[in-house]
């Protein structure tokens, strides 16, 4: 079809991001083609992405692409995408948690999966990295349920979203590595780059934990104060090509992974404290492969941020402070005589359909 008569697109908020959701099918198959339909379609590159969907910021600036999975292990396979704002480039290195939580609803809208009357299961494929996860949503009368009325159970809150919605329950596997090979790819849990200690770590999103103190941070900066720093910038940009080599990630100048995570003690009651950084912009909360990430390199004994938390008692999910509020987390870590595994991550999420129509792209510049 051609795209003077608009893509079909489903606009969505997806946990505490947001962004445009396709069928594969509608999109171009050749990724230049597609990566290039999609830039127009956000509006990119433009700080204010105002000729299209994109929000002005990486949080409000990213695209799944979904069809059924040839996997026999899933219904779905979901391909991330982050579309950079103020420049032209469509990223498939990492993953994203937040998004993932309208991949289930979406599969449901568009007829992928066939929904029970009370809840669906939907086992969705991260293209990213190959590792799996399956939500769990309230489908009262065969309907996706995203307000949380009397079918869904209860309504609730996320941090970072106003009001309340439906939970949607996000079961994972197989994250530990998933984009480096190992949970800790240095084969450390405490390494040392530019003489600070850091924990590099991949429970899903390759991160290195760092703490706040030691860049003479109190860890309770807004993302605002974080962002205007910018001897803090030039020093986190050196620590994070730094620790990247050490993760075996290679030149990582112009990627969205790995994130940094500065730490602190736990200051409202939670298990440890976050400003976590995409890695220029700062997050006004946590990703949830972030936070899972997080929880998975502070429980492991000697890693950065270990003697800093709070460390929940064994049954008590892990609560990760960020600025905006906290979010609970559960991650089964367990010490083996080769190091650390984990066998599942779970968290507890949030969707909304915002708008479901055609898109326009904006024609060449
Ligand atoms: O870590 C932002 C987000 C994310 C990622 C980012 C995410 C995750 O909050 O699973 O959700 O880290 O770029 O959308």
């Amino acid at each position: 079809m051609p795209e003077t008569e608009g893509i079909p697109c489903l606009l969505m908020r997806g946990g505490t991001s947001k962004g445009a959701l396709f069928l594969a099918s509608d999109l171009p198959q050749d990724p230049t083609e597609r990566d290039d339909l999609l830039l127009r379609i956000m509006g990119s590159p433009d700080p204010r992405q105002v000729d299209g969907l994109g929000g002005a910021h990486p949080l409000t600036s990213k695209v799944a692409v979904i069809s059924p999975s040839p996997d026999t292990g899933a219904d779905v396979d979901y391909l991330f995408l982050q579309v950079g704002v103020d420049t032209a480039l469509v990223s498939s290195r990492q993953n994203c948690g937040n998004i993932l939580a309208a991949v289930g609803p979406f599969a449901v809208e568009r007829g992928l999966v066939q929904p029970s009357d009370g809840h669906t299961e939907v086992r969705i494929r991260m293209v990213n990295t190959g590792s799996t996860a399956t939500a769990r949503f309230a489908t009262p009368g065969a309907v996706v349920d995203y307000d949380g009325g009397p079918a869904a159970g209860c309504a609730v809150a996320i941090d970072g979203v106003p009001g309340t919605a439906a939970p949607i329950r996000l079961t994972f596997e197989a994250t530990a590595g998933s984009s480096t090979g190992a949970l800790f790819p240095t084969g450390k849990v405490l390494d040392h780059a530019e003489e600070v200690d850091i924990t590099c770590v991949d429970n899903g999103m390759p991160s290195v934990l760092m703490r706040a103190a030691d860049l003479g941070l109190t860890g309770d900066e807004t993302p605002a104060d974080l962002e205007a720093n910018e001897g803090l910038a030039e020093r986190l940009a050196g620590l994070r090509l730094a620790a990247a080599e050490l993760m075996g990630m290679g030149d990582v100048r112009g990627a969205t992974v790995p994130k940094l995570v500065l730490l602190a003690p736990p200051r409202a009651g939670g298990s440890i404290a976050t400003r976590s950084f995409l890695p220029v912009r700062v997050h006004t909360s946590i990703g949830v492969l972030g936070a899972l990430t997080v929880a998975a390199g502070v429980l492991a004994e000697g890693s950065v941020g270990h003697d800093l938390a709070a460390l929940p008692a064994p049954d008590d999910p892990f609560r990760v402070e960020h600025p905006t509020g906290h979010f609970d987390v559960e991650v089964a870590l367990e010490a083996t005589p080769d190091g650390y595994t984990v066998s599942h991550s779970t968290a507890l999420r949030t969707a909304r359909k915002i708008f479901d129509g055609r898109v326009f792209p904006r024609p060449h510049l």
